[in-house]
């Protein structure tokens, strides 16, 4: 039996899946007697430091948690379960730690895009029963913008290289704690967790030891959904956003099921978009949440979900923040939420008034669950102009001229699906967001979308200079020299595909086969 340490922020539900699919049970510990009592703890953390140290005291966690750790018997911890071992951290200086570890956490300061997400290595310091099965050469699933910084050499167990080698993975006696995810790190993490979970591992390392690591470009495969003229809940595919065909809803398949084929092709991370989210109350739409567990049941990669994410007042006055709407995705089994019209909105507000009001879903959300929890979905579509003379937005030369010969356009920000332009630009909406909190960008292209004529190099460039965030290339991909053609031409960390991957023309394995000789992928 293992006990869960759930303090109520972040995705539990992926942890508990992963250790059940290994045939363990699962106790939540609620209250400190349980934590005390458990054989083996699991902290998963997920979030903000001083949110999850608030939330701790308020259940009167730290001290059965001290306790527990000072026994030495089996503890992992991930993520924001790592850096609560240690005495504080820098996103939240005011408060301290468990301090059962000497040293702290600290922001990244490196020429890379912060937060720091993907499939990255590991560099073994030390033995643990972690690495039984382990080569060496695998990849993990990251998402964080601190690492610990241990006064103590000897508790690091391993390193990864991100601008700095950093801390990536820590070991004293059975405290074991590492900074990637490893119930988002597929059949590799699910080897390292069971490793935890089984009582006869012997400390090993693993065979392979690599000089340096580097973080994978990702493939991500996206799913927009909505219910059908039938009423049932469909994936579908738009040209340009439309996703009706002959006037009927294309029906693509189902997403749970396609959600698992592209898990067990390889996808580095699957994004589901409720496409009328914009539409209705999310929290009604309760297939979604059941896609979402039924999925994070066996897809061991990370999870986005957008669509609908803001605040919302029901038919009888009730006021929803657009926080609890996430909220129920996060437990539902989602690892980020992403924010598409509700975003605009919100920029547009800051810019008329140059004030962050904290009450944004994008503030709301990136407190509580931290920056790289929250994706920024923007739906841009081309306006071409003659010149950059009297054009209020960022104007970019293009290489495409427009219907009339022009060779300027800047990137028109839409809401509702690209239903409604609005008289803010992609770079704009990209750069105040980020300045809000959020922790990357999901940056479709209504030109390209379902065009299969590539992706739009000069908008990821513009949208990719702006900002600090990793973004998220969308829209256009037709085959696999489009996949090394933005990855060649711009900065974006990954790259995202829909229509080739459902109809099978181009299989994910394909893409990845294709790009391994070129480019830094997992494999
Ligand atoms: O505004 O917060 O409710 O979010 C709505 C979300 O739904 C947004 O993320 C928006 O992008 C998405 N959405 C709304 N309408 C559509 C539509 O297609 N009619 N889908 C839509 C956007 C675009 C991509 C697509 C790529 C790759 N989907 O994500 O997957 O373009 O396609 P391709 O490889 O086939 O070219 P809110």
């Amino acid at each position: 039996m293992i006990t869960l340490l759930d303090y109520g922020a972040g995705n539990v539900r992926s942890v508990i899946n992963a250790i059940e699919k290994l045939g363990e049970t699962v106790r939540v510990a609620q209250n400190s007697q349980e934590i005390l009592a458990a054989e083996k703890l699991v902290f998963p953390g997920v979030g903000n430091f001083g949110n999850m140290i608030h939330i701790l005291k308020q259940k009167q966690y730290m001290d059965p948690l001290k306790r527990y750790l000072q026994s030495n018997r089996p503890f992992l911890g991930i993520c924001l379960g790592l850096h609560a071992l240690f005495e504080e951290s820098e996103e939240a200086p005011e408060l301290k730690g468990l301090g059962v570890l000497k040293g702290c956490a600290r922001r990244f300061r490196v020429k890379r895009s912060v937060p720091h997400i993907g499939w990255n290595g590991i560099k073994v310091k030390q033995p643990s029963i972690l690495f039984n099965d382990i080569q060496g050469n695998e990849k993990f699933y990251f998402v964080h913008s601190y690492y610990v910084d241990p006064k103590d050499a000897s508790v690091v167990m391993t390193t990864t290289d991100y601008g700095i080698e950093f801390v990536s993975g820590i070991q004293r006696g059975n405290i074991l704690a590492t900074q990637f995810h490893p119930e988002k790190s597929g059949s590799t993490g699910l080897a390292l967790l069971k490793n935890f979970i089984q009582k006869d591992r012997e400390p090993v390392s693993p065979s392979i030891q690599p000089e340096e690591t580097k973080l994978a470009k990702r493939i991500i495969a996206c799913l927009d959904v909505r219910s059908n003229d039938q009423g049932d809940l469909v994936v579908t595919k738009g040209d340009q956003y439309d996703v009706r065909e002959d006037g009927a809803v294309r029906n693509l398949g189902k997403p749970v099921e396609l959600a698992q084929r592209y898990f067990d092709e390889g996808a580095d991370e699957i994004i589901f978009l409720n496409i009328t989210g914009f539409r209705e109350f999310p929290l009604k739409d309760m297939p979604m949440l059941t896609v979402l567990k039924q999925t994070s049941k066996t897809v061991f990669v990370p999870l986005t979900i957008g669509g609908g994410i803001r605040e919302y007042t029901d038919e009888n006055s009730r006021q929803y923040s657009a926080l609890a709407v996430a909220e129920e995705y996060f437990r539902s089994g989602a690892d980020k939420i992403s924010i598409g019209s509700d975003a605009v909105y919100i920029a547009e507000n800051y810019l008329k008034t140059g004030k962050k009001t904290g009450e944004s879903s994008i503030e709301q959300i990136s407190t509580v669950y931290g920056n790289q929890a929250v994706v920024i979905s923007i739906d841009p579509r081309r306006v071409y102009v003659h010149g950059p003379e009297n054009v209020r937005h960022p104007v970019v030369k293009t290489g495409i001229p427009g219907p009339e010969g022009e060779r300027y356009c800047w990137f028109q920000c839409t809401v509702r699906g690209g239903r409604e332009g609005r008289d803010l630009d992609a770079v704009t909406l990209a750069r105040v967001c980020e300045v809000l909190g959020a922790g990357e960008i999901l940056l479709n292209c209504i030109d390209r979308d379902g065009t299969n004529s590539g992706f739009d190099v000069e908008l990821i460039t513009a949208v990719k200079d702006a900002v600090t965030i990793p973004v998220i290339a969308s829209s256009g991909a037709g085959c696999v020299e489009h996949f090394q053609e933005v990855f060649e031409e711009t900065d974006a960390e990954s790259a995202l595909a829909a229509g080739i991957f459902h109809r099978r023309e181009v299989p994910i394995s394909e893409v990845k086969n294709f790009l391994k000789d070129k480019l830094e992928i997992r494999l």
